[in-house]
């Protein structure tokens, strides 16, 4: 097994408080079996999501002091800027104070009614402004992304037959932008080839339609190219980075993954028309152009993080600690999604959970579970999340995966934390036909899966 040796030390602790069984399954209760309702101090080990959890270094919280809180023209939003001009590329550069906004302002200005959004897989939030922008979001993931047997280095890939299917189909008027999501989330934070990046940016260019990237977590897809892809062992993540967004128009980024911070993002492009018309709607929902919603520390933060990402000690670090704890689970038998991703873990509810049907959420049980368990709090990435009700026909579609997130903050726990979470994951697996599946109760009309009530079959 390799060792992820952390690239740091630690020079500030925040002490966990455990709880006990009898606790737990009361506060589980009490939550509707829903895990977004757990008070954060009731939890021991956090795995709900690597966005904005991340630890920031010390030469970020040293960055926080020089913060100009200037209304307009701040220094941080220069130094900002740099940092994102060096590594993305892209003219146009509009902070907000995170991803979703970034998507909101994109889809308000380019889609109309009836327009359709392909990308290799939507991340719920991308789908929903999409969605909400009377678009329709469109899967192209490759085949082997939605078989959680194969192991194969890029499974993140876009379809691009499919892409080329579509684009023929629907022609080029009805499609304002290709997006491509770097890792892919939604499919089990598997990473994008550059040869299929060079590919989509092909077909996209042919019919003159632009693309972007979602570059949440662009470093770890940059690391797996470097490790993975022939012609990049010797190039730095900063040089496959600047390839890798040379061949797009422009991106959305929530920076609360791969730019170290808390809260940040931005909208980036090189179409000035665009920019002009998402930089009035800013003014009007989220702020003046030179701080998009945040304060001037917090755009020194993230400048300051895109530069510390990049390094290469801490992607090995980071990318191997998530390969422990998924070897550790391998190695005894457990059901996980292979090879493991760039931010998580990803448990196969399905295989995990044969005995419970999907209308009865084997992820959520399983996160449940988990959570009484051990104090482990996970997210499901199943039917709970994607399941789609028809409204005229009443017909429920569910969705291919059915999976368990183990989603790990960066710099945030060790590798003993890590063999905790194994070992507590693998002792539910030995008495895993005792977990029973579950039903809603109470429901949402967008994003269920934050608010939605449950309760036991
Ligand atoms: C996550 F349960 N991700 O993975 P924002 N694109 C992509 C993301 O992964 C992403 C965003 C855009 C989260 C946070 C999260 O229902 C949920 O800065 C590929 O969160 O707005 C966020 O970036 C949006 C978890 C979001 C959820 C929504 O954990």
């Amino acid at each position: 097994m390799d060792f992820p040796f952390e690239p740091f030390k630690i020079k500030v602790v925040e002490p966990l408080r455990s709880t006990t069984r009898e606790e737990r399954d009361r506060i589980i209760k009490e939550a509707g079996f829903n895990l977004f309702n757990i008070p954060a101090d009731s939890i021991l080990v956090d795995l709900l999501t690597d966005s904005g959890t991340s630890a920031m270094s010390d030469n970020q919280w040293a960055g926080l002091m020089v913060g100009d809180e200037s209304y307009a023209g701040s220094r941080n939003y220069f130094n900002f800027e740099a940092a994102v001009r060096e590594i993305f590329g892209f003219r146009h550069i509009i902070p907000t104070h995170q991803g979703r906004m970034a998507e909101n302002l994109l889809f308000s200005v380019v889609l109309k009614p009836g327009d359709l959004v392909p990308n290799n897989t939507h991340f719920d939030t991308t789908r929903a402004n999409v969605q909400h922008n009377g678009g329709m979001a469109v899967d192209l993931l490759n085949p082997a992304g939605r078989d959680p047997h194969t192991e194969q280095p890029f499974k993140g890939n876009m379809d691009v037959q499919a892409l080329e299917d579509l684009i023929q189909k629907h022609g080029r008027g009805k499609i304002p932008l290709v997006m491509m999501t770097i890792t892919n989330n939604s499919a089990g934070g598997q990473p994008v080839s550059m040869a299929n990046i060079r590919e989509t940016r092909e077909v996209c260019q042919r019919h003159g339609i632009p693309m972007f990237f979602d570059a949440c977590r662009f470093a770890e897809n940059c690391f797996f190219i470097k490790d993975r892809e022939p012609g990049y062992a010797n190039r730095s993540i900063l040089e496959i980075a600047q390839e890798l967004f040379s061949y797009g128009d422009g991106c959305t980024m929530s920076a609360k993954k791969d730019g170290l911070v808390n809260i940040g993002g931005f909208l980036a492009t090189n179409n000035a028309d665009w920019a002009g018309r998402v930089t009035n709607l800013l003014i009007l929902i989220e702020g003046f152009p030179t701080y998009g919603g945040l304060a001037g520390r917090d755009l020194e933060a993230m400048a300051r993080g895109f530069r510390e990402v990049l390094n290469e000690d801490y992607l090995r670090f980071r990318v191997g600690q998530i390969r422990y704890l998924g070897q550790q689970l391998d190695r005894a038998g457990v059901p996980i999604i292979k090879p493991t991703g760039g931010h998580a873990v990803y448990l196969n509810a399905r295989d995990f959970l044969p005995h419970i049907p999907q209308y009865q959420f084997p992820g959520q049980a399983l996160a449940v579970a988990l959570y009484r368990e051990a104090g482990i709090r996970s997210v499901e990435i199943g039917s709970l999340m994607f399941a789609q009700r028809d409204p005229e026909t009443g017909e429920t579609t569910y969705p291919d995966l059915e999976l368990v997130r183990l989603a790990v903050p960066r710099r945030v726990y060790t590798s003993m934390h890590m063999s905790y979470v194994a070992e507590a994951i693998i002792s539910i697996y030995k008495r895993r036909e005792q977990i029973t599946g579950l039903r809603i109760v109470h429901e949402s009309p967008y994003l269920r899966h934050f608010t939605a009530q449950l309760e036991e079959v």
